[in-house]
């Protein structure tokens, strides 16, 4: 496995976990570990060994959003023509589901970052928000866009326009995480739910996070379309027949993941 500075990844079964690891920032994002995060969840995506990504951070921080002082003194010339955070338009992109594992901040970029991914778990210690209107700028990386689709665009407009944080209770109820549990069984829940969703068809699993994709970015028509056309697609797969027939054999299926 490559080496990387600001991440930790290690493979477990046919899950790929990837903890973010710049400690004396809060995980803060910059372009070293945006490239990093990138290159490691690629090579999880390319592998057919892994069913799905664990994303977390530390207990303290999931990411406190991008490195403010890497982007401080930046023009805008510089911004607009090198991206720094190119690389996590890649993560977005993954056709591998990422369970994200959040405890502590998940700030600005890290709550972008959050969004980004298929299933957002958090730590009752979780606090969510996009302060960047404290620092003169506003969300970059989604928060403008997945936020408002996420929690209803007058919630998502207190936070952007205010800087407000939610803590996890209040994420929850507004519908941007999937679930909370005490912070000592975060890791261990993630882990389970991500071992469930590796334990599925991968090519059933990819089409499923593409229609779920394609409910956040095209119109209800389209997606129905697009459902409807992903699912007679199926009936392609081996393991839509070993799913079914299992079914009727009152058996566990035994995908062989095509
Ligand atoms: N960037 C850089 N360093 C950070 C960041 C950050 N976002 N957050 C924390 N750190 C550093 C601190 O500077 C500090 O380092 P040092 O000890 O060297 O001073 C260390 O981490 C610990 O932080 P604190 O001492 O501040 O810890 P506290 O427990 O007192 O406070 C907070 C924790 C509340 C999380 C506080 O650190 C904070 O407010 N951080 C900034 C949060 C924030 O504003 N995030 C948004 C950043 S902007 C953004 O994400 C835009 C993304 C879009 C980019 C798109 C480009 C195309």
């Amino acid at each position: 496995m490559a080496e990387y500075e600001t991440i930790l990844v290690e493979q477990r079964g046919r899950v790929g976990w990837i903890t973010l690891n710049r400690p004396q920032a809060l995980n803060a994002l910059n372009s070293q570990l945006a490239s990093e995060l990138a290159a490691a969840a690629s090579a999880f995506d390319d592998d057919e060994g892994v069913g799905a990504i664990v994303l977390t951070g530390s207990e303290r921080a999931f990411a406190a959003g991008a490195d403010i002082k890497e982007m401080a003194d930046k023009s805008a010339h510089e911004m607009s023509m090198q991206n720094p955070f190119a690389g996590l338009e890649t993560f977005s992109r993954l056709r591998t589901p990422v369970v994200a594992a959040v405890a502590g901040y998940a700030l600005g970029g890290g709550c972008e970052l959050a969004m980004m991914c298929d299933v957002i778990l958090a730590a009752d210690t979780a606090v969510f928000g996009q302060p960047e209107i404290n620092l003169g700028v506003i969300p970059g990386l989604g928060g403008t866009q997945r936020l408002p689709r996420a929690i209803g665009v007058y919630k998502a407009a207190e936070l952007v326009l205010t800087g407000r944080t939610m803590d996890a209770a209040e994420a929850e109820r507004a519908g941007l995480v999937s679930r909370v549990v005490p912070a000592a069984e975060l890791l261990d829940e993630a882990g389970r739910v991500a071992e469930v969703i590796a334990s599925k068809s991968l090519p059933v699993v990819y089409a499923a996070k593409d229609a779920l994709r394609a409910a956040q970015q095209t119109t209800l028509a389209e997606g129905l379309r697009l459902e409807s056309r992903v699912f007679a697609s199926l009936f392609a797969l081996d393991d839509q027949k070993e799913g079914m027939a299992a079914f009727r054999e009152k058996r566990a299926p035994e995908f062989r993941h095509r």
